[in-house]
C-alpha cells in the first residue's frame, strides 16, 4: 500500500491542482472520495473539524489546506520541482491564480447549472462561505464574473507571449499547477466536449481544442493547459475512508515539538491552540501546538478511533489564537 492518500472528490478544481501535483512528481497514491457536503465524519476524525478538500494524508500526519501539501510534497519528494524557477514568486503566482480565479469560475458553475449540482449542495456552499448562494442573483452577476476571469486570463496568456511552454520557463511548476485549475473547471464544465458537471467519477482530461468564452479569446492559455493536463495523475489507487482511519490509528507522527524562535508573539509547543481557515469553512481545529515556522503551524490531537494525530496548516491564510 502506498503512504500517501488523498481525501478529495473528482469536480474539486483544489484536489486537481494537488492530483496534478502527485503526477507531475510521479508518485503512487491511496485515493480517498470523500462526501462534497457536510457532513464528512470520517475526514474530520482526521483533521479535528477542518472540511475543505483536500486533505493529504502520511501516516498520523495529516496536511490541511492545497497550500501546505503541495509544501509537504515538495519537502518528502524534492524531484522534480515544483520550484524549477525558484520559490517565492511561484507562491506568490499561485496564492494570486486562487485567490483570483477560483470564486468566479464556480460561480459561474452555481448560476448556470443549478440543477447539476448535487441535493442539499448551494444550502451547504451558503454555510460554507457565509453567503447567500441565490442561483438567479448569480446569474445578473455573470458578466461581471466573465470580465474578472478575462482579464486574469489575460495576464497568464501575456506571461506565455514569448513562446515559454510553462509560466516560469520550460519546466512545469507550482504556478502552473495553481493556474491551471479554473481553466480545468470550465473547461471541464463548460468546453465543447463537455459531459454534465459530474462530482463522482474520474473523468480524462477536458478537450482544449475549442473552449467558451472567457477562454475563447486565448489560445495560447489553451495550449498550456493542454500540456498541463498530460501530467496526468501519477499512479491512483482506491482506499475506503474505513482503510485511511487504520492507517491513522496504526502509525505515530513524524512531528516534533520545535520552539519557533521567531514567532511573532512567542507561541509556545504545549500551549492550545486554534486553527481556523481565515476565509471560508470557518471551523476552528482545537490541538496542542507541536511546531510552526513562517508558513506551517502543526497540533496534535485526539480522537475517539483513531488515537493521537498531528494535524498540519499553512500560516498564510489561517487564524492561529489561543483556545
Ligand atoms: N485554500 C484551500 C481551499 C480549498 C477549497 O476551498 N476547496 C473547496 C473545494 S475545491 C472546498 O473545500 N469546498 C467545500 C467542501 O469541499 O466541503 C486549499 O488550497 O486547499
Amino acid at each position: 500500500m502506498t503512504d500517501i492518500i488523498l481525501h478529495h472528490y473528482e469536480i474539486s478544481p483544489y484536489s486537481e491542482k494537488v492530483r496534478l501535483g502527485l503526477g507531475l512528481k510521479g508518485l503512487a497514491w491511496g485515493s480517498v472520495e470523500i462526501p462534497v457536503i457536510m457532513p464528512k465524519p470520517d475526514l474530520t476524525a482526521l483533521t479535528g473539524g477542518y472540511r475543505k478538500t483536500p486533505v493529504l494524508q502520511i501516516g498520523a500526519d495529516i496536511y490541511c489546506d492545497s497550500q501546505l501539501i503541495m509544501r509537504e510534497l515538495e519537502r518528502r519528494h524534492p524531484t522534480p520541482s515544483f520550484y524549477p524557477a525558484g520559490h517565492g514568486a511561484a507562491d506568490a503566482l499561485a496564492w494570486w491564480a486562487e485567490k483570483t480565479m477560483f470564486s468566479p469560475a464556480v460561480s459561474i458553475l452555481f448560476a448556470k447549472r443549478p440543477d447539476a449540482l448535487p441535493e442539499g449542495f448551494l444550502e451547504d456552499r451558503a454555510k460554507f462561505s457565509g453567503r447567500n448562494i441565490d442561483p438567479a442573483a448569480m446569474m445578473a452577476t455573470l458578466p461581471n464574473l466573465l470580465d474578472q476571469l478575462r482579464a486574469h486570463f489575460d495576464w497568464l496568456d501575456q506571461t506565455l507571449a514569448d513562446g515559454r511552454s510553462f509560466l516560469q520557463g520550460p519546466a512545469a511548476g507550482l504556478a502552473d499547477l495553481a493556474a491551471y485549475h479554473p481553466v480545468w473547471f470550465l473547461q471541464r464544465n463548460f468546453g465543447s466536449a463537455a459531459a454534465p458537471p459530474n462530482f463522482r467519477s474520474a473523468a480524462p482530461p477536458p478537450n482544449f481544442r475549442s473552449a467558451a468564452a472567457p477562454l475563447d479569446g486565448f489560445p495560447r492559455l489553451l495550449t498550456w493547459a493542454e500540456r498541463i493536463a498530460a501530467i496526468g495523475h501519477g499512479r491512483r489507487s482506491q482506499m475506503s475512508a474505513q482503510q485511511a482511519l487504520d492507517v491513522a490509528r496504526d502509525a505515530t507522527s513524524i512531528a516534533r515539538a520545535t520552539v519557533d524562535p521567531r514567532d511573532p508573539i512567542g507561541r509556545k509547543p504545549g500551549q492550545t491552540v486554534t486553527v481556523t481557515p481565515d476565509d471560508t469553512g470557518r471551523d476552528p481545529v482545537v490541538g496542542e501546538l507541536v511546531a510552526s515556522d513562517a508558513h506551517e503551524v502543526v497540533i496534535r490531537r485526539s480522537d475517539r478511533e483513531i488515537g493521537e494525530v498531528c494535524v498540519h496548516f499553512p500560516r498564510a491564510g489561517f487564524v492561529v489564537a489561543p483556545a
